[in-house]
């Protein structure tokens, strides 16, 4: 991880992307406020990545090649669960300290995480139409009432996601406008999608309702993005599958750790 911490400054990240030497927690905050999205280079270890994609790999190949589990996500294109096992699961996907601050930065203190998933589009998957995810509005009868962010989802990837495998695409802001005006700015091409590499390490943190798209893996290697949701602690919606934490695992997090899971719990 690229974060040097001293007791009289904010954390600070170099980040290349940006042309920049050095970014605080604050200005990726704003860039969530302002993009709707921020992405940190090389922030979590690759050596926790590989080990949960080579523990992941070969169940994730079996699911993908039985009948019965139909694509969930469009033609070619699934989200799996993510077990909870280690080392597919590991603490610093779910408590790294850096993106806590900017997820708590963005929301609340109160925030817990409540989804762990994986989006795997391959070879023969196409663009999605552009949307957001989470659609349901909070309140029915004002659909389009502007509220500050109650869920981020943080993903990375467990391959290196080059333009070939089908990187997500974002456009940036469109969470900050009514939705059908924020729809045709895309359309007019006013506003751009702008697609999401992401080198192994790299996080990407953004709101769901700027609108994105899933484009075309053209690669036979599954594009697997692993995510975790993050959501206002008031905020309830069981709409995507998630697996449950055996008890094991749920024993050794902290009270702190334990506190930022909701999860259903085996034995
Ligand atoms: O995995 C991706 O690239 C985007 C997937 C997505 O937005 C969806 O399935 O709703």
């Amino acid at each position: 991880m690229r974060c040097r911490i001293s007791p009289d400054r904010e954390p600070r990240y170099t980040n290349p992307s940006m042309g920049d030497d050095e970014t605080t927690i604050q200005d990726k905050i704003r860039e969530i406020q302002h993009h709707g999205y921020c992405v940190l280079r090389a922030h979590f270890a690759a050596g926790a990545i590989a080990a949960c994609r080579d523990a992941l790999w070969p169940g994730l190949l079996t699911h993908l090649r039985t009948p019965e589990h139909k694509p969930n996500r469009g033609p070619h294109r699934h989200y799996i669960p993510m077990p909870f096992e280690p080392p597919c699961f590991a603490p610093d996907f779910f408590f790294d300290a850096q993106a806590l601050d900017i997820i708590r930065g963005v929301m609340d203190d109160r925030i817990v995480a409540d989804q762990w998933g994986c989006d795997v589009p391959l070879r023969g998957s196409g663009y999605q139409v552009v949307h957001v995810d989470y659609q349901r509005p909070l309140f029915a009868e004002v659909p389009d009432l502007s509220l500050p962010p109650y869920m981020l989802v943080v993903s990375f990837g467990l391959e290196q996601v080059t333009p070939d495998r089908g990187p997500i695409e974002i456009a940036p802001g469109t969470h900050r406008i009514r939705r059908n005006e924020a729809l045709r700015a895309v359309e007019s091409g006013e506003i751009q999608l702008r697609p999401v590499t992401l080198d192994i390490g790299d996080v990407l943190i953004r709101h769901p309702w700027a609108l994105h798209r899933g484009t075309p893996n053209i690669t036979d290697t599954p594009r697997a993005l692993a995510t975790v949701r993050y959501v206002r602690r008031w905020y309830a919606d069981d709409s995507r599958e998630v697996n449950t934490i055996p008890r094991v695992v749920w024993e050794s997090f902290t009270p702190e750790q334990k506190n930022l899971m909701r999860f259903p719990v085996g034995d």
